[in-house]
């Protein structure tokens, strides 16, 4: 058969902070190649898969040795004589192999690698694009696109609070025009803070360094920034924020040392309740800890009918954890990494979990990236509506948005992009 797996194998490669990561390839019987390369987070959920690190003084601990070891050996074992086209049967031969459910033996970073280039080889026996495989012949939307203008937090030695301010244009015509919108905006944050004697680089993410005294001083410039590249904050750009705030909590309190603040799970809510009064933020990502599903409930019931509520670190692109957020009222999106899953398959589930709940879903790079292109087509393939991507600059972020504008160019007049529709019902709603 064409799509029988006949080579697997892995090489070190870099990310975009300089650490090494995995790359992985698959050659089919018919010459089909496919390739991928793993990204990695810094601010991780403790349920995400584990990525394998050789820890020791080599490369500061952060190594890849094993993993690459694992896909070399016993991965190219499993999956040598396999068919290609078979992702959901790949994909549980790597977690049943494993044995952990966090896929602690191979490493995350070795099955995602593989998961993700078997994707690319299947595409390429079929002569499609990534995009077009995962439509199955349905007509997929582009993506609403997410995109950091300053980073802070865990992507900034903390500087802000606060870990991602972004902004989004949902009445964008297209992928290509909410470009051009962003581009606008980033300039003019940029020009703010260097007119301010504030521009002091670049944060992981490719974001402004986020010099402010305090996390609404952040807010602040971003709605100025809207206006002042010609939008009507609110009408035409969103802000985003993602709060990350389980790289914020201990014990029970929730610490905001830019603010000075001491809070309760309630008391973090209700002061990003007042940021939703004060400021146009139309999303926002963990306002809680991973583990504080009744804080993440009650900013649901305060604001989740005007604002989308995602949970990342909360829930770890698992469908099961999708399932029960829903159950206790707690968001209404899910933020879609497929290294936290582990596998294509396993992502895709928490994607149709949400799906199937009305919720919105966003297919996210990582902090740690590289000019793996992938998510681009997912997002895309799998109609999920949404994706984040990092800032509007390094190549590692410029490659996806890049990836989107081709994506949308082959599609022709038969483009359809998400716009305000990549909502859950009532966010939509206060669109329209
Ligand atoms: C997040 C991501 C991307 P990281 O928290 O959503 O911004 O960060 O990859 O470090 O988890
Ligand atoms: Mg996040």
């Amino acid at each position: 058969m064409k799509t029988t797996i006949t080579a697997v194998r892995a090489r070190q490669i870099w990310d975009s902070r300089g650490r090494p990561t995995v790359e992985a390839e698959l050659t089919l019987a018919g010459g089909a190649f496919g390739r991928a390369l793993a990204p990695a987070g810094a601010s991780r959920g403790a349920h995400e898969a584990i990525d394998l690190r050789d820890g020791g003084p080599r490369f500061g601990g952060w190594g890849v040795d094993r993993a690459v070891a694992a896909v070399n050996g016993e991965i190219a074992r499993l999956l040598v004589g396999r068919d290609c086209a078979d992702q959901v049967g790949l994909d549980r031969a790597m977690t049943d192999a494993d044995g952990a459910e966090n896929l602690s033996r191979f490493g995350g970073n070795a099955t995602v690698a593989v998961s993700l280039a078997a994707l690319h080889a299947t595409a390429a026996a079929a002569r499609l694009p990534l995009w077009a495989l995962l439509a199955e012949g349905r007509k997929p939307r582009l993506p609403l696109p997410e995109v950091q203008i300053f980073g802070g937090g865990a992507h900034a030695g903390r500087r802000t609070d606060v870990q991602d301010f972004m902004i989004m244009a949902p009445r964008a015509q297209s992928v290509r025009h909410a470009l051009e919108i962003t581009a606008d905006v980033f300039r003019a944050a940029g020009g703010l803070m260097a007119d301010s004697g504030r521009l002091a680089g670049a944060a992981d993410e490719g974001g402004w360094w986020p010099m402010f005294e305090s996390n609404e001083a952040a807010l602040g410039d971003l709605t100025r920034a809207i206006e002042l590249a010609g939008y009507r904050p609110g009408e035409d750009v969103f802000i985003s924020l993602d709060v990350a705030a389980n790289e914020l909590h201990a014990e029970g309190r929730y610490r905001l040392g830019l603010d000075g603040a001491d809070l309760s799970s309630g008391e973090m809510v209700e002061r990003v309740a007042q940021w939703v009064v004060r400021y146009p933020i139309l999303s926002i990502e963990d306002p809680v800890a991973q583990d504080d599903l009744e804080g993440f409930a009650l900013a649901t019931a305060r604001f989740g009918d005007k604002v989308q509520l995602i949970g990342d670190d909360i829930l770890v692109t698992n469908a099961e954890r999708v399932r029960r957020a829903a159950a206790a009222g707690a968001g209404n999106a899910v933020l879609v990494k497929v290294n936290q899953a582990g596998v294509v398959t396993r992502a895709k589930a928490a994607l149709d979990a949400a799906k199937a709940l009305g919720w919105g879903a966003i297919v996210s790079a990582r902090s740690g990236e590289t000019e793996d292109v992938s998510i681009a087509h997912l997002a895309t393939g799998w109609d999920a509506g949404q994706i984040k991507v990092g800032s509007f600059a390094r190549s590692e972020r410029m490659a996806k948005w890049n990836e989107l504008l081709r994506i949308e160019e082959a599609m022709g007049e038969d483009a359809e992009f998400a716009g305000a529709s990549a909502f859950a019902a009532s966010v939509a709603a206060g669109l329209t």
